[in-house]
């Protein structure tokens, strides 16, 4: 066979497979969204459209990866978290990873419309794709805490910098030096002294993220149509339900309430 002679260079491919029993966590985030936010006229520092979007497109992800037992976005990001045990692609990374990020893109074009309505879409966007492995539970959790803490620095970084800018007549350069070397008390202060703002009054979206789970929910049909209502026609299938919740996943409260998570096999 003429093939033979090529068949080789299959020798060339490196095997991916995840190491076994980690959680295996892929993280996209978009690229240059600086400038795509800007291009768009998304609302600074938050924009309630884009944010929507990226959790329907994580929401299709979910229903196409059932082994993703939490996701985590906030930004141009979002984290997914593969249970331990998960066969999914023979346990593939780049498989896994590139399967994610090509279904999350197109979702997002494919959902553009829903949630901008009439402003078009000037270029195709992209995002950026990484695996990476979690031996423990706490692994885990300190993983998903890092990402929700960068989350609450960013966002009363960027509300103090874009209060000062869009209501104190700083420019961008002013608003930075104003803001070098603050704690988070002093931006806490600055906001409520100068434009009374309470941070923690703030939409718990911006604060804290998003997070998606699956809950259970109960489908009713009636075996016989004509006997609506009749109990013994009832028929009550459970299904699972992606579930987007802006909660701390820091505190063990979250893990107390959802232990199906980490408990998954
Ligand atoms: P990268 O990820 O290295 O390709 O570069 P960027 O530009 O995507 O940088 P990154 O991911 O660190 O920061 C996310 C950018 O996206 C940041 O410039 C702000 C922008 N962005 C994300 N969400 C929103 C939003 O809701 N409103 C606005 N105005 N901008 C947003
Ligand atoms: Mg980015
Ligand atoms: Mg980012």
């Amino acid at each position: 066979m003429a093939n033979c002679k090529y068949e080789y260079v299959r020798n060339f491919e490196v095997a991916d497979k995840c190491l076994p029993n980690c959680w295996i966590v892929v993280r996209l985030d978009g690229k240059n969204f600086h400038r795509f936010s800007d291009e768009h006229k998304f609302v600074k520092p938050n924009d309630d459209r884009a944010l929507v979007l990226m959790q329907r497109c994580a929401e299709s992800v979910m229903n196409e990866f059932k082994d993703v037992v939490i996701a985590y976005g906030q930004s141009d990001e979002f984290s997914f978290v593969l249970k331990k045990t998960t066969t999914q692609f023979s346990r593939r990374a780049s498989k896994l990873m590139s399967n994610m990020v090509s279904l999350f893109s197109s979702s997002y074009v494919y959902h553009w419309k829903e949630f901008f309505g009439d402003v078009p879409l000037l270029y195709p966007p992209a995002f950026d794709g990484r695996v990476v492995l979690y031996p423990s539970d706490q692994n885990m959790r300190d993983y998903l805490s890092w990402r929700q803490a960068d989350c609450h620095i960013n966002n009363l970084y960027n509300t103090c910098f874009w209060s000062l800018v869009q209501d104190g007549g700083c420019s961008p350069k002013q608003a930075e030096e104003q803001l070098r070397g603050t704690f988070s008390s002093d931006k806490n202060e600055l906001l409520f002294s100068q434009f009374e703002i309470n941070y923690n009054s703030l939409s718990e979206m911006y604060r804290k993220g998003s997070v998606l789970i699956w809950e259970l929910v109960e489908d009713i049909s009636y075996k016989d149509q004509s006997a609506k209502g009749n109990e013994g026609s009832k028929v009550i299938r459970k299904r699972r339900k992606v579930k987007c919740l802006h909660i701390d996943v820091i505190r063990d409260t979250f893990w107390n309430d959802h232990p199906e998570i980490l408990s998954v096999t």
